[in-house]
């Protein structure tokens, strides 16, 4: 612009609080440049606009793809206001500067998330103009303000306001516009790697993550530690902890967003009123009942020393009469010692129930949860690269439970083996699982063999084994003097497991000699 005269460029799709900044830009004596649609918005909420064609002496052309490329207009952002030449350059040409770009980008992502839209509508949903402009004002963020978010604009004013540079506000404002451009760029290509290949498998890993906060320190307290969030499933609102809402308590550790997410990810497969309770990632309590009441008294009776500093979570809401029952219950260990949670998730809270609940303790966090979607790729971590696979969704209705013992279990038994397996695919491998009427008994987790999993199992469970359910997450390798025979004769009813091994004759043999049902489910559900 020339000097005295301050110029902004406004190009916005989304055109939320775009009065307020015009107003505002326009009240500290700012030119406003903008293309159709933004222009007709501004004037419409009364404040004065200079067209783009009118500085390009172009009219927009070919149905909009070409507006702002324009030297008049990429002149304007990049030129180097402490290069003569740069400044001479522009004067030769009559173009001004820009001091302020304000843009945001065709909404592709929208767009082609919503359905229905076909290959043609995709492609033109691709921005060319927007992202040069940012791109530009990005670079040239030492003279160039560059905002690509709404919730930027009262600090940009409040900025202008001001007599006093800051580079650091600068440079934090190209960061952000790179980073709408890159992970604007990567819908794109995600979207035409599918148009290519399918919804098949490998997916293309491109979605960028955004940092949601850093958290005091990771795993232990020597190791830094943050949190990211999938950028494409903030913006949908999507389920899972990552986009919980915390309602109270302490800050949500390292930690306690993996307990947590382990936690929810159990209790939302059961569809009864279920309370979960989970430790180190594993649970280690689960039970279902018609009165939730009774549900948590059971899930915590599981193994109550484990439930004591553990997660619980429900898949219903909590009322007055639950959180009531949450702050007074004692631990069943010694019957008087208050049993004390890092933290409780649930969908919903009643708002008495909330109070209740907050006035347990200061530290207690407080979750509110939406359901995890479905079908999420699964990633995970190793030394030089990272490991895919979709999420493991299979849920029992999904699954045959074969019977290949002679003795057939009754109902009863069936429904408690489901119980068990549901669980069972929540607990690190090697996983065992003893359940009945609708309540985990005892399970062992993470043993580097199965019957020392099916030992601490049985061992929870003490007398109540009689009768009960077994799930294992994977085949058993030997039945004889192995897992199996020490299942049977401590008097387990039923057996779950995948099946597959070589010596799955010799399950099935043992279970016959000792009257047990055996079922297989061709399904493993190995948890590493
Ligand atoms: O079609 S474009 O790729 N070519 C351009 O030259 C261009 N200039 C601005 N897209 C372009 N834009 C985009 O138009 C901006 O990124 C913004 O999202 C949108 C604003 O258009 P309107 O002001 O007409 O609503």
């Amino acid at each position: 612009s020339a000097p005295g005269n301050k110029q902004a460029l406004i190009s916005l799709s989304d055109k939320k609080d775009l009065a307020f900044l015009g107003t505002g830009l326009q009240e500290l004596g700012y030119t406003i440049v903008s293309t159709g649609g933004t222009a007709s918005a501004l004037e419409n909420d009364c404040v004065s606009v200079t067209k783009v064609e009118q500085l390009t002496c172009f009219p927009e052309m070919l149905d909009g793809r070409v507006k702002t490329l324009h030297p008049n207009i990429h002149g304007g952002i990049l030129a180097r206001r402490d290069r003569k030449h740069h400044m001479e350059a522009l004067n030769k040409h009559g173009i001004g500067t820009f001091d302020v770009v304000v843009v945001n980008l065709y909404p592709f992502y929208d767009k082609v998330t919503s359905g229905g839209i076909d290959f043609e509508d995709g492609i033109e949903n691709i921005d060319i103009g927007g992202p040069a402009m940012i791109r530009a004002a990005a670079k040239n963020h030492k003279d160039v303000l560059v905002v690509v978010d709404s919730q930027d604009y009262p600090a940009l004013l409040d900025f202008l306001k001001g007599s006093k540079d800051d580079q650091q506000f600068r440079r934090k404002l190209a960061w952000k516009a790179f980073e709408h451009v890159a992970s604007y760029d990567s819908a794109v290509s995600e979207w035409l790697w599918k148009q290519t290949v399918g919804d098949k498998f490998p997916p293309n890993l491109t979605v960028p993550l955004s940092l949601k906060s850093p958290l005091r320190y990771g795993e232990n307290p020597h190791q830094k530690a943050a949190f990211y969030v999938d950028k494409s499933l903030s913006e949908v609102n999507a389920g899972g902890i990552a986009t919980a809402i915390q309602h109270h308590g302490k800050e949500m550790s390292y930690n306690n967003y993996l307990d947590a997410d382990a936690a929810w990810n159990c209790v939302s497969e059961f569809r009864n009123p279920t309370c979960v309770i989970v430790k180190h990632t594993n649970p280690c309590g689960v039970a279902s009942r018609d009165d939730i009441l009774e549900a948590y008294s059971l899930a915590v009776k599981a193994d109550p020393v484990s439930a004591f500093g553990g997660i619980v979570a429900f898949n219903i809401e909590v009322d007055e009469t639950l959180a009531r029952e949450i702050r007074e219950f004692r631990s069943p260990t010694d019957g008087e010692t208050r049993m004390f949670y890092e933290i409780i998730v649930a969908p919903k809270y009643t708002e008495k129930g909330l109070e209740i609940l907050c006035g347990k303790s200061k530290t207690l966090r407080i979750l509110e949860a939406k359901k995890n979607e479905k079908g999420k790729l699964s990633l995970r971590q190793v030394g030089g690269g990272w490991l895919a696979q979709d999420s493991d969704d299979l849920i029992p209705q999904d699954i045959q439970f074969n019977v290949v013992s002679e003795k057939k279990p009754q109902d009863s038994e069936l429904h408690d083996a489901e119980f068990a397996w549901l669980c069972v695919k929540h607990v690190k491998s090697n996983a065992i699982v003893i359940a009945k009427d609708n309540r985990m008994l005892g399970m062992g987790s993470g043993q580097p063999n199965r019957l020392e999993s099916l030992r601490i199992a049985s061992r929870k469970a003490g007398d109540e084994v009689k009768g009960a359910a077994l799930a294992s997450d994977a085949f058993f390798p030997f039945a004889w003097k192995d897992a199996v025979e020490e299942a049977c004769k401590s008097g387990i009813g039923v057996i779950a497991e995948p099946g597959g091994s070589i010596r799955d004759g010799d399950a099935v043999d043992c279970c016959n000699k000792y009257g047990v049902s055996l079922l297989f489910t061709n399904v493993r559900h190995f948890r590493h």
